[in-house]
């Protein structure tokens, strides 16, 4: 069934091609195309039909590919493009066999890029690297727990070691972890959230109370006006175009608030219609406004300030008076802070014309029902947590949250990230969940709060932290500042990943190093008891089962409820009140204890089996009550900033293409921006070529500007004209992160400013021959 040995097709960085203008409609028929092609390619007919056709069904797993919720009617291809890419990616029968390791040294794959190392197969037997050597060599999943749970019980303290999650991890899986970590006496519990909606969690706990959206699925197709900001549904949450087609239909009007007109945004062609295979699809935005990046918070905060004033033309005409009054507190001195702003300084911040902020206030004083979504262009800010405040703020005023078809709706990353953090994962959970596991398992977990990501990498840089345990993701490849993360990496005594397959994060390792391989959603999970579910939480709080379809790659392989469970018995054995061997035979014992401990998980085991499984309970939503101090949704006064720009600079962004998801490359191809064969790139706009003297196809150097004065640099980019925002620039994130300074983070939630480094372009002195990412 496996295979070997797979053609590697690097970028072809000589013979990219750049077109500079954007698609203007996303999906149609290339996109069917596109996904189902490389699946029978990569997997074959039988098998890419098994996981395919199970993709996002009731009775099938949950597709990985992102935190999309799944509509109450499901089709028989109810998943897109950028799914079927993620499917295959993973359900490969292409594999590492044991020879690999000898083949290929540690230093060799550390110059290796991510698309190669993903394009190897799935990691199939633990390897482990002992001190002082260069190769990874096979060992016994025994041998793999003991020489993990020898290091662990020997640390001086547990806060000596910490434990990443990234937010693919299932339901019962994160529980299970998350309860080791704090039964070994951390909280060092960081995840990927921490570079992700952690503002959106930041803003909204403190303004209403929970940080989730509090809208259900169907609520797309109820508002009358759905506006979203730095985000890109086309490439990154594809299956949102059907519901904002649904809406538009309804006769729903989009706001699109962006610095790149994204093909998304704009025309969608739905390859389940007639009309999305032969007529032009739907035009989706009715306004597009093209902010500069980090202008979100004067364009909210001048559109909130536009109802107070048509307010105060006809009082007791525009503002939800009866809504207010009872839920909210804060008017009086939001008023009295907007009345000061400044519309010079709004022009300036946004890049946006007066009549286009009138434009986007006529349309939300017209209508009665708004959602407004967001993703990482408004969280990976320095004033992120403020902007999605002033978010709820505009929300609030015109009653627009707990009434059907309006709402705030952070759209989530990761397929399962919002569940890791129902389950506790962490390093700052409330001493309510605390106390229901210190009763459930008898034991005292940890109050310290644990370190978060950035945390995380600078007390690895400081020695504090001595040994690294991810579950799951890419820790260096996805932060900040990827030379200090390495660094921070490398100077650990053990580093430990639990994956499917190799990234960054496997080849700058610790003095020792332990690579466990484990299984994927798509497959099929047999234990003592017979075959297991799992479970995963949606962006808009649906909780349901996932099943797997396929047999495993290899047979070694262990499920991550395996191994978390087999660890925890070598490290915290039975020092609490856990049945650690029994999880793995039959996850129904985790669920039971999920039931007694995560708020709204009551009667998991019965709740998860119904079809389509349930919705956790949320205040705002549900019944307009807010869990705040108050007891009130908050309306607050944050200072305006935007982001300064010196002379002779841009402010650049770190962003995905449609070719991959996150770290992981699966191809060179950002189709919807015009970029074939390679992803060294920088999209800037014609004026600021002009005004730096520089010109499209040219290659530059692009160092980061930042107070510490350290080199940052991305060389032999390629200057794309491209119709961004003026005074911006663009390039794909992972590369981009070695030009974000690890000490830039958003104030409150610490997520690193991904979307907004100072950079300047460098014509490329000497161009080498051989471009740097080819090997
Ligand atoms: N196929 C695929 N799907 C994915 C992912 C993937 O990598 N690939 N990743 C998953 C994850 S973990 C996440 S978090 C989501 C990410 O989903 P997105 O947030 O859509 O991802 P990004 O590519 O970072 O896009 C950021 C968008 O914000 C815009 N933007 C940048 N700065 C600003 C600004 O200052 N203001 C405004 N208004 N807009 C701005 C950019 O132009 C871009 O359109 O997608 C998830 N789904
Ligand atoms: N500059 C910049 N930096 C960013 C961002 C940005 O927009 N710009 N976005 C940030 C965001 S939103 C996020 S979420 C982070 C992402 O950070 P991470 O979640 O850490 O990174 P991923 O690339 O999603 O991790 C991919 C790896 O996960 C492993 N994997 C895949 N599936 C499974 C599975 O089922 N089980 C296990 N155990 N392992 C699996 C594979 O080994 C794969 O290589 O990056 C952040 N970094
Ligand atoms: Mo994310």
């Amino acid at each position: 069934m496996t295979r070997k040995n797979p053609r590697v097709e690097e970028s072809d960085e000589a013979n990219l091609e750049a077109s500079g203008s954007p698609k203007t409609w996303a999906a149609g028929i290339p996109g069917v195309y596109h996904s189902m092609k490389p699946a029978i390619e990569h997997m074959g007919l039988h098998r890419a039909r098994k996981t395919l056709l199970a993709l996002n069904q009731k009775d099938g797993f949950d597709c990985m590919s992102c935190a999309w919720p799944d509509p109450g009617h499901r089709k028989t291809f109810e998943f897109c493009e950028n799914g079927a890419k993620a499917v295959t990616w993973e359900a490969t029968p292409v594999v590492i066999g044991s020879e690999f390791w000898d083949e290929h040294p540690v230093s060799e794959l550390r110059e290796r890029s991510e698309y190669w190392l993903g394009m190897q197969g799935r990691l199939t037997e633990p390897v482990y690297k002992p001190a002082g050597e260069d190769h990874y060599r096979p060992v016994s999943w025994d041998q793999a727990f003991s020489i993990l749970g020898d290091k662990l019980t020997g640390l001086a303290s547990p806060d000596e070691a910490t434990f990443y999650t990234s937010g693919r991890t299932s339901n019962e899986a994160a529980f299970l972890y998350q309860l080791f970590v704090r039964a070994y006496g951390t909280n060092n519990l960081p995840d990927c959230s921490n570079m992700c909606h952690e503002s959106s969690g930041w803003a909204m706990g403190q303004t209403i109370g929970i940080g989730k959206a509090t809208i259900s699925y169907d609520d797309f197709a109820k508002a009358d006006l759905i506006v979203i900001m730095g985000q890109n549904p086309g490439s990154n949450h594809p299956r949102m175009l059907t519901a904002l087609e649904e809406a538009k239909e309804a006769g729903c009007h989009i706001v699109a608030v962006n610095p790149l007109p994204e093909a998304g945004l704009m025309r969608y062609k739905n390859p389940q219609k007639v009309k999305g295979i032969a007529g032009r699809g739907t035009e989706l935005a009715d306004q597009f406004m093209q902010v500069r990046i980090g202008g979100d918070m004067a364009l909210l905060q001048a559109v909130s300030k536009r109802v107070l004033d048509a307010e105060a033309k006809n009082p007791g005409t525009v503002l939800d008076h009866n809504f207010l009054e009872e839920h909210c507190q804060g008017l009086d001195e939001l008023r009295a802070h907007l009345a000061g702003l400044d519309e010079a300084t709004v022009l300036e911040a946004t890049g946006l014309r007066t009549e286009e902020i009138d434009e986007l206030a006529a349309r939300y004083l017209k209508a009665e029902k708004v959602i407004i979504t967001w993703a990482m262009g408004i969280t990976q800010h320095k004033k992120g947590v403020d902007t999605i405040k002033e978010i709820i703020n505009l929300l609030l005023l015109r009653g627009n949250i707990g009434k059907p078809g309006a709402g705030a709706s952070p759209i989530r990353g990761h397929s399962n990230v919002q569940g890791d953090r129902t389950m506790g994962i962490w390093e700052q959970m409330p001493p309510a969940f605390l106390d229901a596991l210190s009763k459930e398992f008898s034991f005292e977990p940890p109050r310290k709060h644990g370190v978060d990501s950035v945390e995380t990498i600078r007390q690895m840089r400081d020695g504090g932290i001595r040994v690294f345990v991810g579950l799951g993701g890419n820790l260096v490849g996805a932060i900040s500042d990827s030379h200090a993360a390495q660094a921070a990496m490398q100077n650990t005594e053990l580093s430990v990943q639990i994956s499917t397959k190799l990234n960054r994060s496997h080849t700058v390792t610790g003095a020792e190093a332990l690579i466990l391989p484990t299984m994927g959603r798509t497959e099929f999970d047999q234990q003592e008891s017979g075959p297991q579910f799992v479970s995963v939480e949606d962006t808009v709080c649906a909780v349901h089962a996932s099943q797997g379809t396929v047999q495993p790659v290899a047979p070694g392989l262990l499920s991550e409820v395996a191994i978390v469970s087999r660890l925890a018995q070598k490290v915290v054995g039975n020092s609490i009140q856990a049945d650690w061997a029994g999880f793995e035979k039959n996850y129904d014992l985790i669920r039971d204890h999920i039931s007694h401990v995560v708020a709204g998980c009551e009667d998991y085991n019965r709740k998860i089996r119904q079809e389509g499984g349930f919705v956790l309970p949320n205040g705002p939503r549900d019944s307009r009550t807010f869990n705040t101090p108050t007891g009130k949704a908050m309306l607050t006064v944050n200072a305006l900033e935007h982001v300064a720009r010196p002379a002779g600079t841009l402010i650049l962004q770190g962003m995905r293409s449609h070719d991959q998801f996150n770290t992981t490359i699966y191809g060179h191809n950002d189709r919807y921006r015009g970029i074939k064969k390679g992803r060294e790139v920088v999209f800037v706009s014609p004026q600021d070529l002009a005004e730096l003297g520089l010109s499209d196809g040219q290659y530059v150097d692009i160092h980061g500007v930042y107070k510490d004065n350290a080199e940052r640099v991305l060389r032999n980019y390629r200057v794309v004209s491209y119709p961004t925002a003026v005074g911006c620039a663009a390039a794909y994130y992972p590369e981009a992160n070695v030009l974000v300074p690890l000490d830039s983070v958003a104030e409150g939630s610490q997520t690193p400013v991904s979307k907004a480094v100072i950079v300047r372009l460098e014509p490329t002195k000497e161009r080498a021959m051989e471009p740097a990412a080819a090997g």
